[in-house]
């Protein structure tokens, strides 16, 4: 489950997608969790939120959207973590711990920046640790994450990792396509008429982009 937020800090779009390639490499079931949306009051934000709830559900994800402080897609959330062990993971202040505290009555997860750290006894994230939900399952807090490198994806496995653009890969004139520069690419002409969405195909170059030297040090 990775943990999102528009605002407050803005997750990278970049970050979600590598984290949902990094899933889907591993067959991993992700989904995606965008909290703290009572601080989404203004229009545009609103908006904005749709948008990304309908592109990550077009591409068959899970979403889900919550407040821990109105209780507004706990329910929901609950529904999809019962009876199973889940990893939560995401930056760092979007919420992962106090999403645990709602979840599970007593949990007392610390909360908040390092300048509220001063209570012994309670948890802090420095490490993972995984927690029992009250009606069954799992749920695991990590650390917040900083960067999302993409370990041992060779450049031409990356397109299956972005279900969307896979399913119109195959539409592609060459089957080596990289969808970077060949004549005939499927997927360029999706990201053209707006049927990938420029964001996804970013976040796909980005990856091919990387160094294979330097994955463990990407600011996504
Ligand atoms: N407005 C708002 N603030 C939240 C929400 N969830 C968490 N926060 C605040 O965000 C900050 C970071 O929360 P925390 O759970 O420690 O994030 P973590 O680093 O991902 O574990 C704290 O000040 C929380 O009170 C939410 O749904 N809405
Ligand atoms: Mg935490
Ligand atoms: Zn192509």
């Amino acid at each position: 489950m990775l943990v999102a937020t528009l605002v407050n800090p803005a997750t990278n779009t970049t970050f979600i997608d590598r984290f949902l390639a990094t899933a889907e490499a591993y067959n991993v079931p992700a989904i995606v969790v965008f909290n703290k949306i009572d601080l989404l009051t203004a229009t545009e934000e609103r908006e904005l939120l749709d948008a990304v709830c309908y592109l990550y559900r077009s591409i068959g994800y899970t979403v889900v959207t919550t407040s821990t402080l109105t209780g507004e897609g706990l329910d929901n959330l609950r529904g999809l973590l019962n009876g199973r062990t889940t990893l939560l993971s995401g930056n760092s202040g979007v919420g992962k711990s106090s999403l645990i505290n709602c979840l599970i009555p007593g949990a007392e997860l610390r909360v908040g920046d390092v300048s509220q750290a001063h209570h012994t006894g309670m948890h802090t994230t420095t490490f993972s640790e995984m927690l029992d939900l009250p009606d069954g399952g799992h749920l695991i807090d990590t650390p917040g994450v900083k960067g999302f490198g993409t370990i041992d994806f060779e450049r031409s496995e990356v397109a299956h990792y972005f279900p969307e653009i896979f399913a119109v890969s195959k539409d592609c004139r060459f089957n080596n396509c990289t969808h970077t520069h060949e004549p005939g690419c499927a997927v360029r002409d999706a990201v053209e008429q707006s049927l990938i969405s420029q964001s996804r195909y970013a976040s796909y170059l980005s990856i091919i982009d990387d160094d294979p030297n330097d994955k463990y040090r990407k600011p996504f």
